[in-house]
């Protein structure tokens, strides 16, 4: 059986915690505390099985640095969901420009501590209603 793809842009400021929330979902987050931001994007391949069989997600972590993204809006060409990491505050307003137009997108908290399976069903219901 052949797997579903989708690409998933992820976005949100510098240092909110993307590159982390991946490698959680990815599984490589490690104990110690590391920051290296982010160059351009990265794109890590994320399985999840749900109701409707497995899916592939491309996650495309942004790089959440302007001098970092010369590209923008250009990285989400063909994404089927925008994932907006937010905190307390409206800085993640400035990225809501860069969405295409008729991109679905939903909103996570960065201080919002949900497993990863909860993570991966919100991605995976995301994908399969749009
Ligand atoms: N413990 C731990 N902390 C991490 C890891 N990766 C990133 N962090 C921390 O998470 C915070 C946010 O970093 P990061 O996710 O890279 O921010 P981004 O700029 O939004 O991608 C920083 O304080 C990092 O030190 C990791 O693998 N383990
Ligand atoms: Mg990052």
């Amino acid at each position: 059986m052949q797997v579903q793809e989708y690409k998933v842009s992820l976005l949100g400021e510098k240092r909110i915690g993307k590159t982390r929330f991946v490698k959680k979902l990815y599984g490589n987050y490690t104990e110690e505390a590391i920051y290296k931001p982010t160059i351009g994007v990265e794109v890590t391949p994320i399985d999840i099985n749900g109701n409707e069989g497995k899916i592939r997600v491309s996650i495309w972590d942004n790089s959440g640095d302007e001098r970092y993204r010369g590209l923008k809006e250009q990285y989400h060409i063909n994404s089927t969901l925008v994932i907006i990491l937010k905190s307390n505050n409206e800085n993640y307003k400035q990225y809501e420009s860069e969405v295409p137009q008729n991109t679905p997108v939903i909103y996570l908290n960065a201080n919002e501590n949900k497993s990863v399976e909860e993570y991966k069903t919100i991605i995976y219901n995301a994908l399969i209603n749009n």
